[in-house]
């Protein structure tokens, strides 16, 4: 049992290793990683940037497969331990909300939420420009793409995976066309998916040099008794170019645009091979975490260097702990954001 509670459902079989005696860091990398390799299937150099959520006993993933043309889709994979994984053939075929297909121009790092008992996957699709991409599925066989929630630019979309005060909630990060450099959070409300509104400014970029050019966010945040836990990527510019690490701060439950603690040292940094050399060397992405509720234990997907995902785990005690330790949220953070 943890001290900390999740407010979640029980995952038994969540992928798990417990920490090295040796790690003093308040996460630990799968020791196997990375979990998928180079040309992964016919077509595909690379899959990184992905999401996974337990499904059916096992766990199924939208994964971002960035194909030999060099174009991103999201592609469909299933797994029994959420480590193996094996990969559709075929890119997600999407249909409009008339039946009729829609096949967007790009798509990549996609995030996945269950809400209800529907799972919603937000990306980044090509609206003259890079925006927000929504869509639907009860089943991983039929994806309905729904109206884009926001105009370009805006990129990290993420939806908490229960209405708040009766509305849906998003997080989001305005962008530019490019390899955007600047970038705060942002979170949005909707009562159907189609209106958005009632924007709240989240968080700033930080004074800390790892999280001072651009953050992002990154999984779903976990409900537990202490507010919302969100994983996010935070990026700073060096001679060399942008380099991502992984960050963590919690939310309030009932207004998550109030960050209520927010870790000033980051808690992931590109330090293994896979994760300094790649396509984009120096990328830790994390865009997914699963959860126990029963043990606290916490698996979070990242994506690596832009060419593999990767695993590493925490618990909920243990990040909680490190984020309250090493808060530096600013005033700016601790506020509503209006
Ligand atoms: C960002 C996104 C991510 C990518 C990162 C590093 O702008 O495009 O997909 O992992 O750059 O290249």
């Amino acid at each position: 049992m943890s001290r900390v509670k999740i407010y979640g459902e029980s995952l038994p079989n969540i992928p798990w290793q417990d920490k090295p005696s040796d790690f003093t860091g308040p996460v630990w990398r799968y020791s196997k990683n990375p979990i998928t390799g180079r040309n992964p299937i016919p077509g595909v150099a690379r899959i990184f940037n992905s999401a996974v959520v337990p499904y059916n006993g096992g766990f199924v993933g939208v994964f971002r497969a960035e194909q030999t043309d060099g174009i991103p889709h999201l592609y469909v994979g299933f797994s029994k331990d959420g480590i193996v994984w094996e990969f559709e053939k075929e890119k997600i075929q999407f249909v409009n909300e008339k039946g009729e297909p829609f096949m967007p121009r790009y798509s990549y790092d996609p995030r996945l939420i269950k809400i209800e008992d529907t799972y919603y996957i937000v990306w980044c699709t090509d609206f003259y420009g890079p925006t927000l991409g929504l869509a639907k599925t009860k089943d991983f066989k039929h994806f309905v793409r729904l109206e884009n929630p926001f105009m370009p630019f805006n990129r990290n979309g993420v939806l908490f995976p229960r209405k708040i005060n009766n509305k849906f909630v998003m997080l989001s990060r305005p962008s530019d066309n490019g390899h955007t450099p600047f970038g705060d959070v942002f979170l949005s409300e909707s009562p159907d998916l189609i209106y958005w509104g009632k924007h709240r400014h989240v968080m700033s970029k930080g004074g800390q040099w790892w999280q001072s050019l651009k953050i992002g966010s990154g999984a779903a945040p976990i409900e537990t008794s202490e507010g919302w836990l969100l994983f996010y990527h935070g990026v700073v510019l060096t001679c060399s170019g942008y380099v991502y690490s992984m960050g963590a701060c919690i939310l309030d439950t009932d207004n998550p645009s109030i960050v209520k603690y927010r870790s000033g040292s980051y808690i992931l940094t590109p330090e293994e091979w896979y994760e300094e050399r790649g396509f984009v060397p120096n990328v830790v992405f994390p865009c997914a975490a699963l959860c126990d509720a029963d043990t606290g234990r916490i698996a979070i997907y990242y994506g690596a260097a832009d060419s593999y995902v990767a695993l590493a785990f925490t618990t909920v005690d243990e990040i909680i702990d490190f984020i309250k330790a090493n808060d530096e949220a600013t005033n700016d953070d601790r506020s509503i954001g209006i």
